[in-house]
């Protein structure tokens, strides 16, 4: 699809990981307004878990599929949180002028042992075709071999961004970018303005590089760089960027010059 553009917001970047259940409403509205400001023509927003979806996830197991009763809980639970995050970011959305809906994951996409092995795709066509801008979210899923799972909005994007044949991924962190280890506890961390993902193992040492906490059950960044790679070198355009400096996600979403990583295969 022709100029579909495709912004992740990080869990960690629209959520207070620290505390549970607790949303960055200024976030929130003030990158809804960077969207509506940069107005793009075909827009997918899918926004992480963090502290509504991971803790969780984390207590019930989720990520590990059907094991036992008591896990039943845990995914209603999930399931309930994410609901209430994901109508903050779509109210966030509407209140900025943007036609935005809500389109729950679990109702339209299906994995086998994790990954996606069915989505439909006409729902998010149809969408897009009206000028209304969809709202995903990472969710727990069917999964045909363990019963349930937890689908990183990760694994949504690039999907999407190599089934829709995207044009530009922009992933907002609470990060400038990609860093040579972990800025947050590592102060002569560097920032790499252009990632190319077949030498990511080697740039990047994999243990101590996580932009989010060790309670994110989807994996760190270097798993989500990871799932960047068939989009990358599809020739899809992907930047991580940091969603809580104002203009980022402006800047990146408009192909202006920004701060930030690129990613490149
Ligand atoms: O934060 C995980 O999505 P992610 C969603 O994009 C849940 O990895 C429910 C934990």
């Amino acid at each position: 699809m022709a100029s579909l553009k495709i912004l992740k917001l990080g869990g960690s970047a629209i959520t207070d990981k620290t505390k549970p259940f607790s949303v960055r409403k200024d976030v929130v509205k003030r990158l809804a307004w960077e969207v509506s400001r940069a107005k793009p023509k075909n827009l997918i927003v899918v926004h992480g878990g963090g502290s509504f979806g991971h803790p969780l996830a984390k207590k019930y197991r989720l990520i590990e599929g059907f094991k036992a009763k008591s896990q039943l809980k845990g995914f209603a639970e999930t399931r309930r949180m994410m609901m209430i995050l994901n109508k903050t970011v779509v109210d966030a959305f509407v209140s900025q002028g943007v036609d935005a809906v809500s389109v729950p994951p679990l109702a339209f996409i299906r994995t086998s042992n994790g990954r996606i092995s069915f989505i439909d795709e006409d729902v998010l066509k149809g969408l897009l075709g009206l000028g209304l801008t969809p709202i995903l979210f990472g969710d727990v899923v069917i999964d045909d071999r363990l019963g349930f799972t937890i689908l990183s909005g990760d694994q949504i994007v690039a999907k999407l961004a190599v089934s829709l044949k995207a044009e530009k991924i922009v992933l907002a962190s609470d990060v400038d970018g990609v860093f040579t280890s972990n800025p947050k506890t590592n102060p002569k961390a560097k920032l790499i303005s252009k990632l190319s993902l077949s030498k990511l193992e080697e740039t990047v040492k994999l243990k101590s590089t996580t932009t989010e906490s060790m309670v994110d059950v989807t994996g760190t960044m270097v798993g989500k760089l990871k799932e960047m790679i068939p989009p990358v070198n599809m020739g899809v355009k992907v930047f991580v960027v940091n969603a809580l400096k104002r203009g980022r996600v402006f800047q990146a979403l408009k192909g202006l010059r920004v701060k930030g990583t690129k990613l490149e295969p």
